[in-house]
């Protein structure tokens, strides 16, 4: 008896492959994998064989296939929310004169340091839900509001929970987030401490990546540079929340270490946005913060563009600046408020932020990678980028397993 060299064959979808121009699009496609892995990718017409022969599921489906979104810059795991912030900030308040007033991220870590590991897990459940029921199959999560071993700590196992065979989570940590009140006018022994807690955790396998908020209100580039000089030693990968409120030479920092991401990056300059560009490093693009607070300031988009620095796009979910949970809206705000084509959305959101997160296994509908895939009921790939709202995923792949 043969084997079927597919364990699961779709036929008759198009494909946005994103390899290649326009989409990659292949119309009445084919699409197969095997041990979780893509083992063809092409037009329909081209497939070897008859179908029943050669794979053991065969499934004809309509709609289109892209690669499964990638999240690649979320807050997601906090507790409670800060809607009354929202309201303050519509009367007149900034983002920075109500963290300044205690509110802020440390509102939302005062929430979480009360929060019960079960309990952070249970009020995170729902926002892991709808990203995942968005097309979702890689979602980073960040730390940041627990500001203590014990409480960064307690974040970044419930981040790891939500990963599972339906779920890639890649964590991040982000104790360099804001100054915990216990060590008020003293950042830099508070960066000793967040520097001293990284290989606890590392050890413990809850690190994937190092960030860090280099800001006015948030750390100096001395200080991120230290922290990142501590990870470099580790043998982690550093992103930075880099130049959102101003220009801090954030870009220009991450390249500096050869980091995986800058993101926000509305004040980037140039020299930095040339100094990422030899780095390969990502600028990931966060509209819904920028929506959310009414920025005015653009990235520099047409300098990255012409630059070559591949452009992530990200929900950067959280309850301050950015409460999305969907990242095919923050593809749509990206488009409107920045000007991206839906295709570069759609590659924002896949493949540029695949690697953003260092993963080079996916993103990208191409013979070898896994088979993470999203059928979507939409006619052409640009509706993902068009609807505001609306329910448009029919299934979701992860590793070939549908979720
Ligand atoms: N920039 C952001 O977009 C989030 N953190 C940061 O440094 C916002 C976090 C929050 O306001 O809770
Ligand atoms: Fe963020």
């Amino acid at each position: 008896m043969t084997t079927a060299p597919f364990d699961h064959l779709i036929l008759g979808a198009s494909l946005a492959t994103l390899d290649g121009a326009d989409y990659g699009a292949i119309r009445d496609g084919a699409i197969a994998w095997r041990d979780g892995l893509i083992a063809y990718v092409g037009p329909r017409a081209e497939l070897p064989g008859e179908p029943s022969s050669i794979a053991r599921v065969v499934e004809r489906v309509e709609g289109w296939i892209t690669p499964g979104l990638v999240d690649c810059h979320t807050h997601a795991v906090f507790a409670g929310d800060r809607a009354v912030e929202f309201e303050m900030r519509l009367q007149g308040a900034t983002y920075e004169q109500v963290a300044r007033a205690g509110g802020g991220i440390l509102s939302t870590v005062r929430a979480v340091r009360e929060a019960s590991e079960e309990v952070l897990y249970a009020q995170s459940k729902p926002r892991i839900d709808a990203l995942r029921a968005d097309g979702v199959t890689t979602l980073e999560i960040k730390s940041g509001y627990g500001l203590d071993f014990e409480n960064e700590r307690k974040m970044l196992r419930v981040a790891r929970r939500f990963g599972d065979e339906s779920l890639t989570v890649r964590t991040t940590y982000l104790a360099a987030h804001a100054l915990p009140p216990e060590y008020a006018g003293r950042a830099d022994d508070y960066i000793d401490a967040a520097i001293d807690w990284l290989p606890k955790l590392h050890a413990e396998g809850l690190v994937d990546a190092v960030d860090a908020f280099c800001e006015g209100i948030g750390f100096s580039p001395a200080q991120t540079r230290r922290l990142f000089e501590r990870a470099r030693a580790l043998g982690l990968p550093v992103k930075l929340h880099a130049d959102q409120l101003s220009d801090l030479e954030g870009g220009a920092i991450v390249a500096e270490f050869g980091g995986l991401s800058a993101d926000h990056v509305e004040h980037t300059n140039d020299a930095a946005v040339r100094a990422m560009a030899q780095a390969g490093t990502v600028a990931v693009l966060l509209p819904g913060a920028f929506h959310v607070l009414r920025e005015t300031k653009l990235p520099p988009i047409d300098a990255f563009r012409a630059h070559g620095v591949p452009m992530a796009i990200a929900t950067d979910c959280n309850p301050g600046t950015s409460p999305l949970l969907s990242l095919r809206q923050a593809m749509q705000l990206a488009c409107t408020h920045f000007r991206l084509t839906p295709e570069d959305a759609l590659r924002g959101a896949t493949v540029h932020a695949a690697r953003a997160l260092g993963l080079a296994d996916r993103g990208v509908l191409r013979v070898g990678l896994r088979a993470d895939l999203a059928l979507w009921r939409v006619n052409h790939p640009a509706e993902l980028c068009y609807w505001l709202g609306g329910d448009m995923l029919d299934t979701r792949w992860v590793a070939g397993r549908p979720h």
